[in-house]
């Protein structure tokens, strides 16, 4: 009988210690245990943006008493720093830290939405070669009902009668580059849907991978987000859908990878909206018309950016 439970206790235990390894679907980038060798980081004020509560009404401001709502700070090579207000304001801050307004998405886009968390004008980041070719990307969204724009994509099995919000990919082309106001043209790139009731988990990053360099397979290639859409948990009848996140014909939970040209320049594939697909990606070369060929990585409910790293491309984290 003592015999029997040993066996018994033994079989589970290899069981439990198998688990983990049947159970890994990828391997550890980074095997080796993580050492503390006394860095520490210091956290100083150099700038605060200009107030923008109230300008405009509370119900339509996901924080009205937030002084301002800064999602992402960047440098270019030349020194200049920018950050923006998810309000709707693109600052250059100076060499004093003082911020000026180089370009006002609020103005330029009267349909932004601005009730959740992440909304308004979430995203933006330079082209590497921006001294030279002036341009750099925004994402922001707006408003679905009665917007005279129709969306290059609508989640599979729904309709335009569905879409609730939009999530736009903008490239801008500064004319002088060097110019501390913007003044140029703009070009939208891609226009996405939600079809659940809040602009829950919308296109929310745009990336450039920072160690790609010219002539690499990656280079000038643009990162966007990894975003359900709102499916796991946006409210409405049509949230809570796990079978929308699971499908190759759908950028629902894939972070894409494309390469911004137009096709009309580069003579290469389009994807979904006015870029050019990279025959490098996975799904591009896959001699499948059913999987989309801007699919970088797919399955993250509301990834949190895409960053070049030593070791690839792109890490991400993912919430949820
Ligand atoms: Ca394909």
């Amino acid at each position: 009988m003592c015999g029997r439970t040993l066996q018994i206790i033994v079989s589970l235990l290899v069981i439990v210690a198998a688990g983990p390894v049947t159970a890994q679907i990828i391997s550890n980038p980074v095997p080796a245990p993580i050492e503390k060798r006394g860095l520490a980081v210091e956290v100083v004020e150099l700038a605060r943006l200009p107030d923008s509560r109230g300008i405009r009404p509370a119900d339509q401001d996901v924080k009205p008493a937030g002084w301002a709502r800064i999602n992402y700070v960047r440098d270019l090579p030349d020194g200049r720093r920018f950050a923006n207000d998810s309000r709707g304001f693109l600052y250059r801050i100076d060499a004093n830290n003082q911020p000026h307004v180089y370009a006002n998405l609020a103005e330029t886009f009267p349909r932004a939405v601005y009730n959740r968390l992440s909304s308004g004008f979430i995203a933006f980041v330079f082209h590497p070669e921006f001294a030279r070719n002036g341009l750099f990307y925004t994402i922001h969204a707006e408003h679905g009902p009665d917007n005279p724009v129709k969306p290059n994509f609508i989640p599979p099995g729904y309709g335009l009668k569905d879409v609730t919000h939009h999530n736009i990919v903008t490239e801008w082309h500064a004319t002088n580059p060097a110019a501390n106001v913007f003044a140029g043209t703009r070009r939208e790139l891609l226009r996405t849907a939600h079809v659940v009731a809040n602009l829950t988990h919308p296109l929310s990053a745009v990336e450039f991978n920072p160690t790609a360099k010219p002539g690499s397979e990656d280079y000038g290639l643009l990162y966007i987000s990894g975003s359900d859409h709102g499916f796991s948990n946006g409210g409405g009848p049509n949230s809570s859908n796990p079978a929308q996140t699971q499908r190759l014909d759908s950028i629902i939970t894939a972070m894409l990878r494309i390469d911004p040209r137009s096709p009309s320049v580069t003579g290469g594939v389009k994807g979904l909206g006015d870029y050019t697909i990279p025959m490098a990606n996975k799904f591009a070369a896959d001699g499948d018309p059913n999987t989309l060929g801007e699919i970088y990585a797919h399955g993250f409910r509301n990834a949190t950016g895409c960053h070049g790293t030593s070791t690839g491309p792109c890490s991400s984290a993912t919430s949820g």
